[in-house]
């Protein structure tokens, strides 16, 4: 039942856009067919596990319509897959997309280290196939202030965590994007402390909203989006989603974070989307939307207060930025 279900989506039409199939779906599902398909499958329509997982660039297959969409126009996917922040694939906004395309990311080994009961080197398949797919179409802040509205796919970060067993010390979770420069040629020169790390909170790690993303538009990441797995969290600067993933560790103290080790003072460990907290050198108040003109106001945790406020209710937010 299924497996109907899920041929039914997967239309491969070469000769469509993804953004125009991905809109068609969206259209799909509002027009009440999706009620139909969702009755077969029991409610199991937005949560979907894979037979085999699918190449870069190819189609992830059934994720029904995601609870998690603040309704805003997605941002087109070829701004979404050409106006990227990969370092390790040139300092440019627009070298990702032509340095990346010959990424290798099959096959691809993650690393589970530190305080957790299942350390070991994980196939990417092994780490993410047990998981079921979700659909989230976040808002993403930059610090450099402009922002997307960008429909990802992926697992939610807590899930993967139960199933490594952190231990009682393991209060933070570091991770680290490949280190390869032949490969990777922006790691030939030292923009940045390589490999590109960052670092959350067990809490902030364990938040729902926290996704492992392996997907955007109904695809696998292309390349240049940090193929195969990325981090995604809608609140936070654009700079903690970490891309291309191979080490995962479970640690008792803060870990170093390249942005923060590059500049403390304007980049901290927390990164909250904050309009009342200005980078040193700019104003965080408002944002441009990419393709758009006119300047948005920039919201306390990019519109997801209600979410996460908690998890920093007695912290001052001026001095952990
Ligand atoms: N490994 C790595 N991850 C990274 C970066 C990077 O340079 N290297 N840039 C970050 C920044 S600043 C942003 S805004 C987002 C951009 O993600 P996107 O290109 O998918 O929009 O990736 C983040 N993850
Ligand atoms: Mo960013």
């Amino acid at each position: 039942m299924l497996i109907k279900i899920r041929k039914s989506w997967e239309m491969r039409e070469s000769d469509v856009t993804p953004e125009a199939l991905f809109k068609n779906r969206r259209q799909f599902l509002k027009t009440g067919a999706a009620a139909l398909a969702g009755g077969l499958v029991g409610g199991m329509l937005s949560r979907h596990a894979f037979a085999a997982w699918p190449g870069v660039g190819e189609m992830l297959g059934a994720v029904g319509k995601s609870k998690f969409d603040p309704g805003e126009e997605l941002t087109p996917w070829d701004a979404v897959t050409s106006y990227n922040n990969f370092y390790e694939f040139g300092t440019d906004k627009a070298d990702p997309v032509n340095t990346a395309q010959d990424f290798q990311t099959d096959p691809w080994t993650v690393e589970v280290a530190g305080a957790c009961a299942k350390p070991g080197r994980y196939a990417f398949e092994d780490l993410m196939k047990p998981h079921p797919l979700e659909e989230r179409i976040y808002r993403h802040r930059c610090v450099e202030a402009w922002s997307m509205v960008v429909p990802w796919l992926g697992v939610p970060l807590a899930d993967v965590i139960k199933r490594l067993e952190p231990l009682g010390n393991a209060k933070y979770v570091a991770f680290e994007t490949l280190f390869d420069p032949a490969q990777m040629p922006g790691q030939r020169r030292d923009v940045l402390a390589w490999p590109y790390r960052e670092g959350l909170r067990m809490d902030e790690a364990m938040h729902p909203l926290t996704l492992l993303s392996v997907g955007v538009y109904g695809k696998t990441l292309p390349p240049q989006n940090g193929a195969p797995l990325r981090l995604v969290m809608p609140w936070k600067y654009g700079f903690k989603g970490i891309k291309s993933i191979v080490k995962i560790t479970f640690v008792e103290g803060q870990p170093p974070t390249s942005w923060n080790m590059a500049a403390r003072h304007e980049y901290g460990f927390y990164a909250n989307v904050n309009p009342a907290v200005d980078h040193p050198r700019w104003s965080q108040a408002k944002e441009r939307r990419i393709g758009e003109f006119r300047k948005r106001d920039t919201l306390p945790f990019n519109g997801y207060g209600d979410e996460v406020a908690a998890l920093y209710a007695d912290m001052d937010l001026s001095k952990f930025f």
